[in-house]
């Protein structure tokens, strides 16, 4: 009998943890399938039927639900015999309404499903009774009925979900060092899966030793809070630390007010990229951390961020959630300044999504939130938020995604939020309503285009003088190495080339500011771009991963 588990992800770059977990775990005639939600359903259906399986599993979260639903209900009109299973977060809350509405499912295993996959195959083989096997909802005629629960895994018994061979290369591979979390917020699913479990460390190495021979590209830890327990927290990193890997990430989700000093002071030095954190703000209104349970201590938060920041060790995301109880534009304005202060790299603005089996969905009737019917459940308004305002603030988001969390565009942002004196919430709003008013946000741009979009919006604030064509001239020269568009050509400013570059970089002045001795003219003119202007030259230099402009007087060069 041929059991295939199936994986549709968020985007080609992603892998599905919990598929490899379960046929690991299950008999050897399981296979694992993935596609991704960008695919034509046909392809995915076309794929999954020339398999001739008898049970496919599908591994169904908020991203997936719909892609699931339709492949399953083709599958199920040509192949009546095989069995459809669904497992997953998405499908295990609310599950017999779900299963009312789509007949296609035979099956639902809630929950974990290590210990009720391979009891479920043992089902389909005839080696148990339907009953026996836990956490499962199935029909009874047209009755739904649901088997008892079974109790957490002892991740002592996960299996590595890696052991079989494959290529990643160019993909984010999951890892998990713990399951659950130590905190109960109300909008996340984290907060209903029981307490902090731990895997053995030694397994998790060998995990992270066999990704790299698999030539992945980065790897996500899905742990809730890294630091939960910090002496592992440390065993980790020092064991990461010990491949000595060279332009390699891992990404991990930390609780700032966890932190010791001992380990804010680790990344001091920690290799520069090795280390990525995500730190969750979601508001700093107090009255909405009490609705959504969060225990947040804004003070320290700042004090971790400014720190690590400081390093210049380790990228640190920040995030936060528009929509929530209490939170209207005046609350947000603040929640939005205080998170932009800290200086982090990306500050990520998610909406809120009412997740099925959360404790914000339970309550949002009593908050009055209302949400889009399907997934991903998206916030549509609230009593503090109206519609229209919801909406826009979809282009508020997009704005500080596009011109803010690539760091594209850090001299121009800086400079127009001074000459406009606008805060960063002001800044970010006034550039939405400039944008929408162009029409900008019906079309999808390249990033080369948004510094004229950056530059006309200078302009159209009334920002007519040579300062604002200078930091955008910096940001893109910083960026981008190819010719530079007619708007940011400035007489004042030349670029030299060919003979005058060479001579230029043969100075010693010059190469003493680049940090070289005698590098060889011919292969450093590829990386460095210099401009002449009327007092001083600005040296473009491109062989770091972060370009550097260094400013050098005239008589010095
Ligand atoms: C990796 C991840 C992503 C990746 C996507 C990965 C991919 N494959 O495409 C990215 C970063 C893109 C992502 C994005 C989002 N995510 Co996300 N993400 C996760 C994360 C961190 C890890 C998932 C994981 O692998 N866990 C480890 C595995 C082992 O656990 P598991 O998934 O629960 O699987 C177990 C069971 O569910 C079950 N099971 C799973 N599949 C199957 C199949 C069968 C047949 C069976 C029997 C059992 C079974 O058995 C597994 C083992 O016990 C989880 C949080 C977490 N730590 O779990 C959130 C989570 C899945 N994401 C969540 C959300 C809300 C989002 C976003 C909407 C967030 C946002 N931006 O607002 C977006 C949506 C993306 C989109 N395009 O629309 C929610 C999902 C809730 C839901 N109902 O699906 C979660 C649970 C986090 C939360 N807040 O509570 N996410
Ligand atoms: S939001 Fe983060 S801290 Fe809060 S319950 Fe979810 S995983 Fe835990």
């Amino acid at each position: 009998m041929k059991f295939v588990l199936v994986g549709i992800n968020s985007k080609y770059i992603h892998t599905n943890l919990a598929i490899r977990y379960l046929r690991a775990l299950g008999r050897k005639e399981t296979v694992i399938r993935e596609y991704t939600i960008n695919q034509k359903l046909d392809d995915i259906y076309g794929s999954l039927l020339e398999e001739e399986a008898q049970v496919y599993g599908f591994s169904t979260y908020i991203w997936n639900l719909d892609q699931v639903l339709q492949v399953a209900s083709d599958l199920k009109k040509v192949r009546p015999q095989a069995k459809i299973v669904l497992g997953g977060p998405e499908v295990s809350f609310e599950t017999e309404d779900l299963m009312e509405k789509n007949p296609q499912i035979d099956h639902v295993l809630l929950g974990e499903g290590e210990v009720s996959f391979p009891a479920y195959q043992e089902y389909c083989l005839g080696i148990r009774e339907i009953h026996q096997v836990p956490n499962l909802v199935y029909r009874e005629g047209q009755t739904l009925m649901r088997t008892q629960e079974a109790p957490l895994l002892d991740l002592e018994d996960l299996p590595d979900p890696y052991l079989e061979e494959e290529d990643l290369s160019n993909r984010i591979a999951y890892l998990e060092s713990s399951r659950g979390c130590p905190f109960r917020c109300a909008f996340c699913l984290s907060s209903v899966l029981g307490p902090v479990r731990f895997v053995d460390q030694d397994r998790v190495f060998d995990q992270i030793r066999r990704l790299l021979s698999y030539r992945v590209k980065q790897i996500k830890f899905v742990d809730r809070t890294f630091n939960a327990d910090e002496d592992k927290a440390f065993a980790l990193m020092d064991f990461i630390q010990s491949l000595k890997l060279e332009n390699f990430n891992f990404h991990f989700e930390a609780t700032a007010h966890l932190m010791s000093q001992k380990m804010i002071s680790y990344f001091k030095d920690t290799p520069k990229g090795l280390f990525q954190l995500e730190l969750g703000i979601q508001s700093t209104n107090p009255e909405t951390l009490k609705a959504i349970r969060r225990t947040m201590d804004f003070e320290k938060l700042t004090e971790v961020v400014e720190k690590i920041q400081g390093f210049g060790t380790t990228h640190q995301h920040v995030d936060l959630i528009l929509g929530l109880p209490y939170e209207g534009l005046e609350e947000f304005e603040k929640s939005f300044n205080d998170s932009y202060s800290l200086g982090a790299e990306k500050i990520q603005v998610g909406f809120l999504k009412l997740l099925k089996g959360s404790h914000l969905r339970n309550k949002a009737q009593d908050y009055g939130l209302i949400y889009r019917d399907r997934p991903p459940y998206e916030i549509l308004a609230t009593p503090w938020l109206s519609a229209q305002e919801v909406q826009d603030l979809k282009i508020f988001e997009d704005m500080v995604d596009k011109f803010h969390n690539e760091q594209y565009f850090e001299k121009t942002n800086a400079y127009l939020m001074k000459a406009l004196n606008l805060n960063p919430y002001q800044y970010f709003q006034s550039l939405a309503a400039y944008y929408k008013a162009q029409g900008h946000h019906l079309v999808h741009h390249q990033r080369k285009d948004l510094y004229g979009i950056l530059y006309a919006y200078g302009e159209n604030q009334g920002l007519k003088g040579k300062d604002l064509k200078a930091q955008v001239f910096l940001d893109y020269r910083l960026h981008n190495k190819g010719p530079l568009p007619a708007y940011l050509r400035d007489k004042a400013w030349t670029p030299l080339v060919k003979g005058d570059l060479h001579d230029f970089l043969h100075r010693e002045e010059v190469q003493e500011a680049l940090g070289l001795n005698r590098p060889k003219i011919k292969d450093l003119i590829k990386e460095v771009q210099v401009y002449r202007g009327p007092s001083h030259y600005l040296i473009f230099d491109y062989r770091k991963q972060d370009t550097e402009v260094i400013e050098m007087e005239e008589d010095h060069a």
